[in-house]
C-alpha cells in the first residue's frame, strides 16, 4: 500500500494537469470497456425496445410530454431516490431531523428540496401576511416589522452553509452511519438572501451597553437564542429567500435568522422577535441544550462558531466501487471561520496525504468542493479528507478530538471521517 502509494505521487509529481491528463487517459480507456460489457450483457435485455446504440430511441420516436406551464417543477422520475431521510429516533411529535443527501451532491449549492430540517416542534404554517418582526428591549425606537416593511430595505445575497452542531453526535462513541446522509447530512449550503441584521439595528437604534440580542421563533418550541450583538453587526441575516425564491416553509417561512459560520440552532426559524439586552438572556436551548459536556464534568456554553471539517461524499458507503481503475474522489469542506485554505486526503488512513483541487470559488464560511484524481489497485484501502482554514485550524483526528473533549459531548464533532474501501468494493463506515 505505501509503495504504491509512493508511485502515484512519484506519477502526479509534476503538476496538477499532469495528473488530470493520466487520470482522464485511464478514465476513458474503462469507458470503452464499459460499453464493451454493455454490449455483452445489459445490451441484449434492453433490445427489446432497443433504446441502445446504434438504434434511435424510443423517446426520439414520438413528441415529448408537456411543458411545465403553470407547474412547479420537479426532478426526474428516475432522481426519486435523491430525498431527504429523517433519523427517526425522536420521541416528542414534529421534532426531528431530515438530512440531505450530501451521497448524491454535485457542486457546492443544495437545491431547496433538499436542504436538511431540524425542528422541535414540527413547521407552522405561518400566512406572511399575518406575520410580524418585534424589536424592543434596548432600543431607542422599538418597531414591529411586516413582511412588507423588511422586503422594501436594503438588501443582501451571500452564500453560506448551515449545520447542526448535533451533525455526527452519533460518531463519537461507534462508527453508526452506514451512509454519509446520515454520518454528514445535516449539513447545507444555499445562496440567503434578505436585510442585514445591522440595518435593523440602525432603524431601531441600539442604546449604549446593549451586548446581547435574544432571536425567537414563531413555532410551538418558540426556540430562543443569545447572540452577540458583535455578531448581529458582523454579518449576521434576517433571511426571507434561498436559492432565488422564498424561504422553504421547513426552512423558517416568511423570515429567519442567518448567522453565517455558526451552530445552526442559533439561525432561528420563523423569527418573530428580536430583544436587545445588556447580558445574554440564558434560555433552555443554550443551558439545558446545545452545551458541550467536557472530560472533567463541565460544560462548556457557547460554542458559537463552527470549526473546520470535512468529508468524502464519493465514494462514500452509499457506493460500491465496480472494478478497479480511476476514481475521482470528491468531497465538501466547510469552516465558520472563514475560507477553506487546503484539504488533504489520504487513501491509507492517514499515513499519506496528497493535497486535493478546490472548486472556485472558495467563499468565507460556505461550502468547499474538492477533487482528487485516485486509482483504485483493487487492494483495500481507508479514505480520509482533512480540512485546513485560514485562521490555520487543521481539522482533528478522531483520537485527537477524544482526547480534547472527552466521550460524552454530542455536539461540535468534527474529526477526520474515514471509509474503507474493501477489495470487493464495498465501503464502510470505520474509526481508523
Ligand atoms: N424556531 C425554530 N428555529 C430553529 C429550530 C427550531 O426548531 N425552531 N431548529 C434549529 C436547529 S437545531 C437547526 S440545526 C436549524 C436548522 O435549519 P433548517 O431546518 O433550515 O436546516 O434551525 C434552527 N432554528
Ligand atoms: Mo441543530
Amino acid at each position: 500500500m505505501k509503495n504504491e502509494n509512493k508511485a502515484m505521487q512519484g506519477e502526479f509529481a509534476d503538476s496538477r494537469s499532469a495528473q488530470r491528463v493520466d487520470g482522464r487517459r485511464t478514465f476513458l480507456r474503462h469507458s470503452a470497456a464499459l460499453t464493451a460489457g454493455l454490449v455483452a450483457g445489459e445490451a441484449a435485455a434492453q433490445s427489446a425496445t432497443g433504446n441502445l446504440p446504434p438504434n434511435v430511441p424510443a423517446w426520439m420516436k414520438g413528441e415529448g410530454g408537456a411543458l411545465s406551464d403553470g407547474v412547479y417543477g420537479l426532478p426526474s422520475p428516475f432522481e426519486k431516490n435523491v430525498v431527504r431521510r429523517g433519523r427517526g429516533d425522536q420521541v416528542m411529535p414534529g421534532s426531528g431531523s431530515a438530512m440531505t443527501p450530501l451521497q448524491s451532491s454535485r457542486g457546492m449549492i443544495t437545491p431547496n428540496g433538499l436542504v436538511f430540517e431540524r425542528s422541535h416542534a414540527g413547521i407552522p404554517r405561518i400566512d406572511p401576511a399575518q406575520h410580524r418582526l418585534m424589536v424592543h428591549g434596548m432600543v431607542r425606537q422599538p418597531m414591529i416589522f411586516t413582511m412588507d416593511d423588511l422586503m422594501r430595505l436594503p438588501s443582501v445575497s451571500r452564500i453560506h452553509f448551515l449545520e447542526c452542531s448535533g451533525n455526527g453526535s452519533r460518531e463519537w462513541r461507534t462508527p453508526f452511519a452506514k451512509s454519509v446522509q446520515v454520518s454528514h447530512g445535516l449539513l447545507s449550503c444555499c445562496e440567503w438572501t434578505g436585510v442585514a441584521l445591522s440595518t435593523i439595528f440602525e432603524e431601531a437604534g441600539v442604546q449604549a451597553g446593549a451586548e446581547w440580542v435574544l432571536a425567537e421563533g414563531a413555532d410551538a418550541s418558540a426556540m430562543t437564542r443569545s447572540l452577540p450583538m458583535a455578531k448581529a453587526l458582523e454579518d449576521a441575516m434576517l433571511v426571507y429567500a434561498q436559492n432565488g425564491e422564498a424561504l422553504r416553509p421547513e426552512n423558517g417561512y416568511p423570515l429567519r435568522l442567518f448567522l453565517p459560520g455558526f451552530e445552526g440552532n442559533m439561525s432561528i426559524k420563523w423569527l418573530r422577535r428580536l430583544k436587545v439586552g445588556a447580558e445574554p438572556f440564558m434560555s433552555r436551548e443554550e443551558t439545558s441544550k446545545y452545551t458541550d459536556s467536557l472530560p472533567d464534568g463541565t460544560a462548556r456554553l457557547f460554542t458559537f462558531s463552527m470549526d473546520a471539517k470535512s468529508v468524502i461524499t464519493y465514494p462514500a458507503p452509499d457506493h460500491k466501487l465496480a472494478q478497479r481503475g480511476f476514481y475521482e474522489i470528491s468531497g465538501l469542506a466547510w469552516t465558520g471561520n472563514g475560507r477553506i485554505r487546503r484539504v488533504d486526503v489520504s487513501t491509507d488512513g492517514g499515513r499519506n496525504w496528497r493535497e486535493a483541487a478546490l472548486q472556485e470559488p472558495v467563499l468565507s464560511r460556505a461550502l468547499t468542493r474538492f477533487r482528487l484524481p485516485w486509482q483504485w489497485d483493487g487492494k483495500p484501502a481507508v479514505l480520509q479528507s482533512r480540512a485546513l482554514d485560514e485562521s490555520g485550524y487543521v481539522q482533528p483526528t478522531r483520537s485527537q478530538l477524544v482526547a480534547q473533549r472527552g466521550m460524552n459531548s454530542n455536539y461540535h464533532y468534527n474529526a477526520i471521517q474515514s471509509w474503507a474501501v474493501a477489495a470487493s468494493g464495498e465501503i464502510s463506515n470505520v474509526h481508523a
